[in-house]
């Protein structure tokens, strides 16, 4: 089970009590104030991590709970601090910040009937995120975000006492940790994605060019999960490339695989339409493309922005040429690479292509750097944030 997708509750250590206590030895009937102080609770930390691949650990486990500090204690003995809890999560992570729900109220007149709504609901049953709900996108690895801050020790009674009160009872509780339910969404961050129907060719190509193994089968919905390639170019170059899972018709409105995978594309910068040029199984590239330009664009307008061009698979077979042909006159202005995945031509002219476009970005992203001035990296070459 492949889980990119999970709600957890996250509750950070409280604060440990302040303690009041007094001194009391042998001969010193009357020591004075020496509570010490409670410890500090310890975080939920979400850390990006590369050994980690998808969210299905918090799919098993989704509390997510660290420790409390601990209590102040005579002697002026300080409590002890609660040690973090450091949760690993796939680079690329984003967290969403549920609303804290309202509190229940049992008089409230019962909701009204809901209608059935245009708009498709996610298939796993969580309600799409809101983007204002965004709180962190952990796109690098070892980026760390605290998702809920432990709360903090109370004081001890050592610290009240004052010349007009030389015993006081008082001490301070240590303060809740926070606590909240949040959506963990992955989304896997490659340079480039490949985008197709099913049966296209995708993973096949995807195999050709990197050494991942996604499974290749003659059958539509092969490849369920989105997986992440790394490319060797030259000059010791590496780029990545992600496997989607195959595109149909009326994809933005969850069917096929629905969203679950259009999600993932919109970490890419660059879009590989890959077709099947021989138009197997009484389809037509030319519609593929059409269908596909326009499943993307209602999506989201912004990955029909995206610059992409046409890898035209299966040139091994007859009907490839003449398709091909067409389709350099329809599409002049666009780049179009034949290639057939499964015995590997036209793959060293498909790198070479996306080193040129590595390149690109990458003095495209240096003179940007350089326009605002700043030093600072941004999340490794890969476009804002879209919705
Ligand atoms: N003749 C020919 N067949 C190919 C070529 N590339 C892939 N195929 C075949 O096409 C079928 C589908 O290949 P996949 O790589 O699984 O296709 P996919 O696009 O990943 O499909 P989904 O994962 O279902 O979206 C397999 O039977 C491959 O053997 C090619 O260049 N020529
Ligand atoms: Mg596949």
């Amino acid at each position: 089970m492949f889980i990119d997708r999970v709600r957890v509750h996250a509750k950070a250590g409280d604060g440990g009590d302040g303690s009041a206590s007094f001194r009391r030895e042998k001969f010193i009937p009357k020591g004075g104030p020496d509570g010490g102080d409670g410890g500090d609770g310890g975080d939920v930390i979400l850390r990006a991590d590369t050994h980690t691949d998808q969210l299905a650990n918090l799919f098993f486990e989704p509390i997510l709970k660290a420790k409390p500090g601990g209590k102040g204690s005579f002697r002026q003995r300080h409590g002890k601090s609660a040690p973090d809890l450091v949760v690993p999560v796939p680079v690329g992570t984003l967290v969403y910040r549920f609303p804290t729900p309202e509190p229940h109220d049992p008089f409230a007149e019962p909701p009204e009937e809901e209608e059935p709504s245009e708009t498709p609901k996610s298939k796993k049953g969580l309600p799409d995120p809101m983007l204002e709900d965004l709180v962190a996108d952990l796109d690098q690895v070892g980026k760390e975000f605290i998702i809920c801050h432990g709360g903090n020790g109370g004081r001890g009674n050592i610290h009240f006492k004052s010349s007009r009160n030389r015993a006081p009872r008082r001490f301070t509780e240590g303060t809740p940790g926070e606590e909240g339910w949040f959506l963990l969404e992955m989304r896997s961050i490659a340079f480039a994605g490949l985008v197709g129907y099913p049966n296209a060719g995708k993973s096949t190509l995807l195999r050709a060019i990197s050494r991942a193994h996604p499974k290749v089968g003659s059958y539509a919905f092969t490849t369920r999960n989105p997986q992440v390639g790394v490319v060797d170019l030259e000059d010791y170059r590496k780029t990545t490339v992600a496997d989607i899972p195959g595109l149909i018709e009326g994809a933005h409105e969850n069917r096929g695989l629905g969203h679950q995978f259009l999600r993932h594309v919109m970490r890419c910068s660059y879009l590989l339409m890959v077709l099947d040029m021989a138009g197997s199984e009484g389809r037509s590239p030319l519609d593929d493309l059409k269908a596909l330009r326009r499943e993307l664009e209602l999506y989201n307008p912004e990955l029909a922005d995206r610059p992409w061009c046409i890898v035209a698979n299966k040139m091994d077979m007859p009907e490839a040429e003449a398709n091909l042909k067409l389709f350099k006159k329809k599409y002049k202005g666009v780049t179009i690479l034949p290639i057939c995945a499964e015995l590997g031509e036209g793959i060293p002219e498909l790198k070479s292509f996306l080193q040129e476009k590595v390149e690109e970005e990458e003095a495209r992203k240096a003179a940007a750097e350089k326009e605002s001035g700043s030093g600072i990296q941004d999340s490794g070459g890969n476009p804002p944030l879209v919705y």
